[in-house]
């Protein structure tokens, strides 16, 4: 096993069209452990951080006023090999080749509003988690139910 955290959010546009459920429920069934949840406005500064690696693109300055135009859910999971599992579940950037059965192949219809993000390398996880959650606010606990979960 190769057990790993990582960071997810339900971005502005999923908290307002009432998806937050659907979304955490996905990753719920499928056997992902949550370890912190929290409802969040993030700063531009924070925005800008975090979205770093794509300052200077075009879509760079409408990425940040989507992040910041409302409360995020922000999430860290935690599973055997959690980064792409959740990135899988997610669906591709665009969601018009997300494939159906994913996030964004379900609930959305351009990149611009696609609903969700999740970290893509063990390395950003580590990075984003530390943005977003004080290491206390990271619950440990045992869960019964991964006797049933993994072998
Ligand atoms: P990811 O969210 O699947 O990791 P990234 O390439 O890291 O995708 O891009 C971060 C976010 O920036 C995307 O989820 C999307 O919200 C936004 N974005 C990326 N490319 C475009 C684009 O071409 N137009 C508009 N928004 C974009
Ligand atoms: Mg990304």
């Amino acid at each position: 096993m190769a057990v790993e955290r990582t960071y997810l959010m339900v971005k502005p546009d999923g908290v307002q069209r009432g998806l937050c459920g659907e979304i955490v429920s996905r990753f719920e069934k499928k056997g992902l452990k949550i370890v912190a949840m929290k409802m969040m406005k993030i700063s531009k500064d924070t925005a800008e951080f975090h979205y770093g690696e794509h300052k200077g693109k075009k879509f760079f300055d409408s990425l940040i006023s989507y992040i910041t135009s409302g409360p995020v859910l922000a999430m860290v999971l935690e599973g055997d090999n959690a980064v792409a599992v959740c990135r899988n579940l997610m669906g591709k950037t665009n969601p018009q080749e997300s494939a159906p059965g994913t996030i964004r192949g379900d609930y959305c219809m351009v990149t611009g509003v696609n609903i969700i993000h999740g970290s893509d390398s063990v390395e950003s996880a580590q990075r984003e988690i530390s943005i977003f959650f004080r290491p206390d606010e990271l619950v440990e606990y045992k869960r019964d139910s991964d006797k049933w979960i993994y072998e």
